[in-house]
């Protein structure tokens, strides 16, 4: 196909290397090369790992897995594919999941075009020749019609720079960008530094192996049990016999998952509270996500999401022998504000005798020293420290790349008071450019893997339709990018999301402009976009 070209033999007057340039290959950049393909085009690939698979290459970390179920965590686009995958459990582990994209990979013969161990440094866009110039860590030239960036929701890992980091005699782990051999913890005083969903999972596997483990919980997280088990094959068989309607009617939710279709169609508070009670209970022995779906009002109505907090709180003083403790676990958020936690064994692991909890929201970490860190003013001695702290999330990885459209425009800059994009998939100054489940796109709060596949579909779709006007190029109206980012700011303020600090917000990295980032509704946010489509790409102007 497209052989990498040498920096500078694209002479005036001459095409492009290839088609497009799709940077990541993770869940999204493999489907978007097998659609261009199908179009005809030639692109190529840039991949900083050494394979596939994304974010499920990178979070190798203990206990690493899937919160959505696996019969709905797969690709949908090839019927085939989705017949003859097996997965082994309820939740599939991050080594399955790895070994997932793998097998789509050579299926579709997806590695001839893929560059790994690539980092893409920068991408321009040359107005004259209307062409991206995409820029690589090695020193790589690439010129392409179409970019689009595949670069995911949740790639930017947040290192928190304390002072101190180069004294720390010990090892430090980013459990988004964890040692592939693994880590034995053995014998170890271990230091987890955050409580997100990486940490809940990630904690109790490391309390099993290490000889003391201190956790360091700036703020406490939901966390509903998973109860994660073999895969039953009676709904691996339901699931094989049904996918067609059954992935057409998970579409149809505010997640694209099927469970929300379960959501009692009443407000929390029209159900008397015994009663009540029972339903949240029935939902914690079901496990998982489908907790945050229990009422329908819970994510617009405070006194409602009390309700479902208020249980959540009630599961941790019961689980957790130390009411102190059990107090220092519980949130005071609103309960999904934040994405909701789901574990194995979480809470209980605070009741092992070799377990710390340590309250760093009032009294910081302030620094690593040699021998572990300081936080809250006391000394903690480590043998080894993970850094569960997440991601720069959404805008992060797009950021970190040199993007400039028209007239040399930075996206970072155009970006600074937060993001503004179409739909989450175009720029305006960025005229074809595109950002797979970019910010102002449902994205991170959807199943990923439908989400991926709607927005590859439409941005080949749009490829082919610039194409078939003989056009060459496409971008947003400044007017259509504003309306969209005052339409998702507009639904997230009827919701109680916007109350707490969360990575939707841009609120977990200091200075980053607090801006709700994720569009709220999959459903109406897929109807929109072929709503757009049906009035002639209604917001985007054609040229070239
Ligand atoms: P999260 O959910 O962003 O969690 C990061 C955690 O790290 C969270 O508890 C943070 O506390 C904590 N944190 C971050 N910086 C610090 C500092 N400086 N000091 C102390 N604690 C800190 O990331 P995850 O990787 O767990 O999960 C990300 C997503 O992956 C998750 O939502 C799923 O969709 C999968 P904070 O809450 O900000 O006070």
């Amino acid at each position: 196909m497209v052989g990498p070209r040498a920096e500078g033999q694209a002479g005036a007057g001459s095409g492009p290397d290839c088609d497009a340039v799709i940077v990541g290959a993770g869940f999204a950049g493999m489907y978007m090369l097998h659609k261009l393909r199908e179009l005809g085009l030639t692109a190529r690939v840039l991949e900083a790992g050494s394979d596939v698979g994304g974010t499920w290459y990178w979070n190798r970390y203990p206990g690493a897995r899937c919160d959505v179920e696996s019969m709905e965590y797969s690709y949908q686009f090839s019927e085939d594919l989705q017949q003859e995958w097996d997965w082994s459990e309820r939740y599939a582990p991050q080594p399955e999941i790895l070994a997932y994209a793998q097998h789509v990979a050579e299926r579709f013969d997806l590695r001839r075009d893929i560059t790994f161990g690539t980092r893409v440094t920068a991408a321009t866009f040359d107005t004259e020749r209307g062409q991206w110039r995409v820029e690589t860590d090695g020193g790589e030239r690439i010129t392409a019609t179409w970019c689009v960036m595949a670069t995911g929701c949740l790639s930017s890992p947040n290192k928190p720079d304390f002072p101190g980091q180069d004294t720390f005699t010990g090892a430090t782990y980013h459990t988004g960008d964890w040692p592939h051999e693994g880590v034995d913890f053995s014998g170890q005083r271990v230091g987890v530094i955050g409580t997100g969903s990486s940490a809940i999972q990630a904690i109790p596997i490391i309390a099993e192996q290490a000889a003391h483990l201190t956790v360091f919980q700036r703020t406490p997280n939901y966390a509903v049990p998973a109860h994660n088990a073999p895969l039953d094959p009676e709904v691996e068989r339901f699931f094989k016999a049904h996918y067609p309607e059954l992935r057409a009617k998970a579409k149809q939710s505010r997640n694209g998952l099927l469970y929300l279709h379960d959501t009692n169609p009443v407000s929390a508070l029209e159900v008397p509270p015994h009663q009540r009670e029972a339903i949240y209970q029935e939902r914690w022995d079901k496990g998982g996500l489908s907790f945050a779906g229990t009422f329908v009002d819970l994510l617009t109505n405070q006194e409602a999401n009390d309700t479902a907090a208020e249980f959540v709180r009630g599961k941790i003083r019961a689980i957790v022998d130390d009411p102190q403790v059990a107090d220092l676990l519980s949130p005071r958020s609103v309960l999904a504000c934040k994405r909701m936690c789901v574990d194995t064994g979480y809470y209980a692991t605070f009741n092992r005798p070799n377990v710390t909890l340590v309250d760093v929201s009032e009294g910081p970490v302030e620094a690593l020293t040699p021998e572990g860190l300081r936080a809250a003013g006391r000394e903690f001695a480590l043998d080894a420290i993970v850094f569960a702290t997440g991601f720069d999330a959404m805008t992060g990885a797009l950021n970190r790349i040199e993007i400039r459209g028209s007239g040399g425009q930075l996206l970072r800059d155009k970006w600074a008071e937060g993001p503004r994009t179409y739909l989450g998939l175009m720029v305006a100054g960025f005229p074809n450019l595109f950002t797979i489940t970019g910010p102002g796109s449902p994205s991170v709060l959807t199943n990923m893997l439908p989400s991926i596949e709607q927005h590859v579909e439409w941005i080949a779709d749009c490829i082919a339709h610039v194409r078939g006007r003989g056009a060459a190029r496409i971008e947003p109206t400044p007017e259509a990018e504003e309306g969209w980012v005052a339409h998702v700011n507009a639904v997230a303020d009827r919701t109680l999301f916007p109350t707490c600090n969360s990575w939707y917000l841009g609120a977990n990295i200091p200075g980053k402009p607090r801006v709700f980032m994720p569009y709220i509704g999959f459903a109406a946010y897929v109807e929109k976009c072929e709503e757009i489509v049906r009035e002639g790409y209604r917001g985007f102007v054609l040229g070239g």
